[in-house]
């Protein structure tokens, strides 16, 4: 009997093959794909994941749902820390900056009911697409959050809009994002995550209806489950989303 990884890999070799026959690839093609390839390993690091994130993170996140039945999962994205601040309503910003965002709902389970205790992650970029913790001038403390739900099950924080957001292009990726015909912008997202003992673990992203590059997302990460028309409220834009979990 084979393995999963057996049967996945054999798959995907077989896949490639049907490609390099269906369009005649020849040998010169051939060893200009290896030589592309080379790239990868001259370059930093992080264009492996990035590659790989930008192709097919969306697709893993899209087959996940084909076993949940909650809310919509999306793209974790590289910037996720661990260690972030707890916050009762609000997340520190530079404040300065940007229009400010409310983003409030509920955490709850299938039926309904809040998941007391549940930990509601929070992170977005600044006014200029930036992530705090990856840039000297942005602490980790700043545009993250992480809210710990109380017993009605809802939640109510107060940001500022994030930007959108070019990811890095200057070595392979953007190359072949070159190929796919596709640019390097994301559209404004805040990005969430909630743990809760006894759920799934829930990764999902919101994004604002009629925002730059919503319909061309350069990593293929929007649903439109995902597209929040905001509302206005005393000059903020608020964000209505609720987390459905699912059972582990
Ligand atoms: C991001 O901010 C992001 O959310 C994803 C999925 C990929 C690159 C940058
Ligand atoms: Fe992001």
């Amino acid at each position: 009997m084979s393995t999963r990884s057996e049967l996945v890999i054999q798959d995907l070799v077989k896949a490639v093959r049907e490609v390099l026959w269906r369009h005649d690839v020849t040998f010169e093609e051939y060893r200009a794909a290896v030589g592309f390839l080379m790239k990868y390993t001259k370059g930093p690091e992080f264009e492996v994941p990035l590659t790989c994130d930008m192709l097919f993170n969306a697709t893993i996140s899209d087959i996940e749902m084909k076993h949940r039945k909650g809310s919509i999962s999306n793209l974790e994205g590289p910037y996720f820390l661990e260690a972030v601040p707890e916050i009762a309503d609000r997340i520190k910003t530079r404040g300065e900056q940007g229009d400010e965002l409310i983003i409030e709902g509920r955490v709850t389970d299938l039926a309904g009911n809040a998941v007391e205790g549940a930990q509601l992650y929070i992170w977005h970029s600044d006014s200029q697409g930036f992530y705090s913790g990856f840039r000297e001038d942005l602490p980790t403390d700043l545009y993250r959050g992480r809210k710990v739900i109380g017993p009605t099950g809802a939640f109510h924080v107060r940001t500022t809009m994030p930007a959108p957001y070019t990811i890095p292009h200057d070595g392979p990726s953007g190359e072949l994002l070159g190929f796919l015909g596709r640019h390097p912008w994301r559209p404004a997202h805040v990005h969430f995550k909630v743990r809760a003992a006894g759920f799934v673990e829930h990764t999902t992203q919101a994004y604002f209806a009629g925002g730059q590059w919503v319909d061309s997302d350069c990593v293929e990460g929007v649903r439109p489950a995902l597209v929040h028309e905001p509302e206005e409220r005393g000059g903020a834009k608020v964000l209505k989303i609720n987390f459905v979990l699912d059972p582990a």
